[in-house]
């Protein structure tokens, strides 16, 4: 579909930002994607290889012409390299997110001069406990230099365990260990995994899989988990709170400044730096009536979450942010930024500026961030947008008057104290509520955007079939942007799409259907909130014994491959909304999709149609509720299918 063609998004504001004169002569992602139509069959089936200099060489996915590589390797061999190969390019993204977080967490503890603080002196104190430090008279500052350095030896740890993977049930260890996918060391597990694919190596694809499941673990027990819980660490645990999404938070008369990216390092501090009187100051004196920052992607969901900060829109409403004219300046740090950017701030007065010495993006100006002096450089990147605002002056701006009210903050542990109440916390109501069938089962939805799909429409006709049948929905990433936007994640307004059963268990506990756990690496609360479920009892001894899914169905990213092959490998059953890439690859499809269930509990689902997808989950969920001999849901929905166009319309 081109950015021309009507129905591209069902969110309002990207809507009338695609309608309006603002985009007519722009190229936006939608316009490259169709023209790239017809795309490469071979490569969307997974089957073509071109790893050494013999190839590229491609199997015939319908059995007319060559089903071996130059060398020798089947569909299956070369489906499963490739897809490892994306697996191990996700998970060392996320991972080396986690290693930017440890040293900023070092710097705050070892340097009294740091911009860097130790926020959460609880949780470092916990973290050093769970990890058999002694923690007897140690400051947290101490105890955090500690945590982090054994943080860092988790990367290049050799041989042994890693500590997180500990927190996961005895019975899904005991898979790992059994089928020897246990992850040793992340980088370890990256590397191996880039060893094993390279020609002539590894030639049996269930073994090649085997090898990206233990990087995918080293991702969500490791890499994913250090992220999430040493940000938790260093910029505070976040608390439920309130914060507005989608374009129309930018303000025509103010200076508007969006972060987009993943690493919160740079964002808290420019958080920070908007606050600063002398910054207001000066954006006054240019005659701006203040500074608006907000955010994109999961830059945006980290600040979010702790500060809230508003956020202006998800993956594919980079583009369109920037189609407003309003944006005086967009600092971009690392993932999901797209190259295409630059050229198009250039049809602007907004200045794009780069900050990660691993990022440079064409036309940008650059502005290497350094965290020993982050303040400061927060500072200077600031002053840089507020400079340019006077330059928008006289140019036509087009921001949609759309935005909508939401919750977010939620963690493992505010969904323990929400639940049990602040004296009591607990997870015995969300287990009670799921044992006695007034909750169904939950759910996790999330992932990206990809202009296969009409933006958004995944994610939030699969969020409300899913509520409609009392299943509660924990979300991340691009989604928890998607349903935020579609006023699910609005305690009030998103109890009307709930069935009756969740709509009793959100009045009494006060929290929205949809919990909003953070940006992407932030899935790891994910497998936390799974292991306390469990811990809590009555659901069974294994993650795959719960009635749970996952879900991304507008997933693109290669972190989101490493991310459903940790949760499939934790005993999650997934649905992916795109297939991967290896439906050329008969047996492969079929381990991935059936077999693999028998080895760790989980397995994949390709379901393109969300309402379907929704659907398998609740069979899914049903199936687990009756081998755990549980009573029947207490307000069972009959199913009625919709057509594509009534689901459309509904969402
Ligand atoms: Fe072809 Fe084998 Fe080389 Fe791949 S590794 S490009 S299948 S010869
Ligand atoms: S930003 S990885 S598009 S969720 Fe995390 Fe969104 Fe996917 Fe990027």
């Amino acid at each position: 579909m081109s950015s021309k063609d009507k129905n591209i998004s069902i969110d309002p504001a990207s809507e009338q930002m695609l309608r309006s004169e603002a985009t007519q002569d722009l190229e936006l992602t939608w316009d490259r994607y169709q023209a790239m139509q017809p795309q490469c069959g071979y490569g969307q089936l997974g089957v073509c290889c071109k790893i050494c200099a013999m190839g590229p060489c491609r199997i015939d996915p319908f059995g007319n012409g060559p089903q071996k590589g130059v060398c020798g390797a089947t569909a299956d061999i070369i489906a499963a390299r490739n897809l490892a190969r994306m697996i191990a390019a996700g998970t060392a993204a996320h991972s080396d997110h986690g290693r930017d977080t440890v040293h900023a967490l070092l710097s705050a503890a070892s340097d009294p001069n740091s911009d860097y603080k130790v926020t959460d002196g609880k949780k470092v104190r916990a973290l050093a406990q769970e990890w058999g430090v002694d923690i007897q008279g140690k400051s947290k500052e101490e105890l955090a230099k500690e945590v982090a350095e054994m943080s860092f030896a988790e990367f290049g740890q050799q041989h042994g365990e890693l500590k997180f993977a500990q927190r996961a049930p005895e019975e899904q260890k005991n898979r790992w260990r059994e089928n020897g996918v246990m992850p040793r060391g992340i980088d370890r597990e990256v590397v191996e995994l880039m060893h094993r694919t390279t020609m002539g190596v590894d030639s049996d694809f269930k073994s090649i899989i085997g090898q990206g499941i233990r990087a995918s673990l080293a991702d969500g027990w490791g890499g994913s988990m250090i992220a999430t819980e040493l940000s938790d660490i260093l910029f505070g645990r976040p608390n439920p709170i309130k914060s507005t999404v989608n374009l129309g938070i930018l303000k025509a008369d103010e200076v508007n400044i969006l972060v987009h990216g993943h690493e919160p390092t740079l964002s808290e501090m420019l958080v920070a730096a908007t606050q600063d009187p002398e910054m207001i100051k000066l954006a006054k004196s240019k005659g701006a009536e203040g500074i608006t920052l907000a955010g994109i992607c999961c830059t945006a969901n980290e600040i979010l979450m702790r500060h809230g900060v508003p956020i202006a829109g998800n993956f594919l409403q980079q583009e369109l942010a920037l189609a407003t004219g309003a944006v005086d300046a967009m600092i971009v740090d690392v993932q999901c930024v797209m190259p295409a950017l630059g050229e198009l701030a250039k049809r602007f007065h907004t200045k794009l500026i780069s900050t990660s010495p691993k990022a440079k993006v064409p036309f940008a100006n650059h502005i290497e961030f350094d965290e020993s002096k982050a303040l400061d450089i927060a500072k200077q990147i600031i002053r840089e947008a507020i400079e340019n605002f006077p330059n928008r002056k006289g140019k036509s701006t087009c921001i949609p008057d759309i935005r909508e009210n939401m919750v977010a903050g939620f963690t493992a542990e505010s969904v323990f104290e929400f639940l049990g109440g602040h004296y009591r916390p607990s997870y015995r109501p969300l287990n009670e509520g799921i044992i006695t069938g007034r909750l169904r089962g939950a759910a996790a939805i999330v992932g990206c955007n990809n202009p296969r799909i009409t933006h958004d429409y995944g994610h939030v006709t699969m969020t409300k079939e899913l509520l409609a049948n009392d299943v509660l929905v924990v979300t991340t990433g691009c989604t928890a942007i998607a349903d935020a936007k579609a006023g699910l994640l609005n305690s009030g307004e998103a109890l009307k799409y709930c069935g009756k059963g969740l709509k009793e268990i959100c009045e009494a506990v006060g929290i929205p259907p949809v919990l909003h756990l953070g940006a992407c690496v932030d899935i790891s609360r994910v497998l936390t909130i799974l292991c306390n479920i469990l811990d809590q009892g009555g659901l069974g001894v294994g993650i795959s014994d719960l009635p749970a899914a996952g879900a991304a169905p507008e997933w693109m990213s290669e972190k989101a491959v490493a991310i459903g092959f940790y949760v499939v490998a934790s005993g999650v059953y997934t649905v992916l909304g795109q297939a991967l890439p290896v439906e050329g690859a008969k047996e492969l499809t079929q381990y991935l999709c059936e077999d693999i269930e028998d080895v760790y509990g989980g397995k994949f689902a390709f379901e393109p149609d969300p309402i379907e997808g929704a659907h398998l989950i609740l069979d899914h969920i049903d199936r687990k509720r009756s081998d755990l001999k549980l009573s029947p849901v207490l307000y069972p929905v009959p199913y009625a299918p919709k057509t594509v166009a009534e689901a459309a319309a509904a969402s």
